[in-house]
């Protein structure tokens, strides 16, 4: 229609030091298609840009309701094994690019939707969430990175039953199988998720760089291989200016403690 805006399924804005992103598409329960993919990930690559650490939450009654099935019962072989790819490529931004990624979450987080989560940093799921992988169902497969990061969160067993039999999750049977971090009261995961964003935004850069692109690595090497980096992404780390400036903050007593309170 002449003069309105264009319809964008995807919201972003910056809190402090924190970007929210935001998947607008409730009407269709923030399934993802193309367009919905291409906007989340110039949103992705804004806030690595100029954000300390991003949460991704959905509008509406859910989360997300993973890959937009109207959308991909119409493609092509190679079209679809390209935007599995390109899922990839987006979601690997998060999983290993520079800054944290937390996902507040709250009803339906399934399939695609799953792995969207799985590739943050880190997952708040209020009590109303649940998680499923209705793929067998749908005669489909995890094509959003789910059978490598959801995979390593809760175990192929785990995901096989899922898979298999839609077997579905409640928040806090997750939270036990290691796929939630933090399980909050209904309607408290937003809020939660932005808390946690301002605690990671406060380290330093070159830490959650390491953190999010040396773990996942070093559970890919052999253990020798693993130790050998961890020693050298170790000594780089204590290199930086502002490691030296924080040891010294703790030397002087100008630096918090560690306390359980
Ligand atoms: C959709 C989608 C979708 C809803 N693609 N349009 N994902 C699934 O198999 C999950 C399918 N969705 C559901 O099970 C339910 O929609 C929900 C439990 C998420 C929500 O239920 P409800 O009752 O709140 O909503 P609804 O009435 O089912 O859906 C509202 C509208 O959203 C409706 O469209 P409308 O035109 O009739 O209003 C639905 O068709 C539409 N909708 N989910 C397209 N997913 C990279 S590989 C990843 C592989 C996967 O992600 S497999 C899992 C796919």
């Amino acid at each position: 229609m002449a003069g309105s805006a264009e319809k964008t399924f995807v919201s972003y804005e910056m809190r402090g030091d924190i970007a929210l992103i935001g998947l607008t598409r409730p009407e269709k329960r923030n399934a993802i298609s193309d367009a919905v993919i291409e906007e989340f990930a110039l949103k992705v690559d804004r806030a690595t840009a100029e954000a300390k650490a991003a949460v991704i939450f959905g509008e509406g009654l859910h989360f997300c309701a993973g890959l937009d099935l109207l959308e991909h019962s119409e493609k092509p072989l190679l079209e679809s094994v390209l935007g599995s790819r390109r899922w990839h490529e987006v979601f690997a931004r998060m999983e290993r690019g520079r800054i944290p990624f937390i996902a507040a979450l709250h009803g339906a987080v399934v399939g695609g939707g799953f792995e969207l989560a799985s590739s943050c940093q880190l997952r708040v799921a209020d009590a109303t969430t649940y998680f499923g992988l209705p793929e067998g169902q749908r005669g489909i497969f995890v094509g959003g990175g789910g059978s490598v990061r959801i995979e390593r969160l809760i175990g192929t067993s785990r995901m096989t039953d899922m898979m298999l039999t839609g077997r579905v999750a409640k928040a806090e049977e997750m939270e036990r199988w290691g796929g939630v971090n933090y399980v909050v009261e209904a309607g408290a995961a937003l809020e939660k998720a932005i808390a946690l964003a301002e605690v990671t935004a406060t380290n330093s850069e070159f830490s959650n760089y390491a953190i999010m692109n040396a773990l996942p690595r070093i559970r890919d090497m052999s253990s020798e291989d693993g130790l050998f980096v961890e020693s050298a992404v170790s000594a780089l780390a204590s290199m930086t200016p502002e490691a030296q400036d924080r040891l010294r903050a703790f030397l002087e007593k100008r630096a918090g403690k560690v306390l359980a309170d």
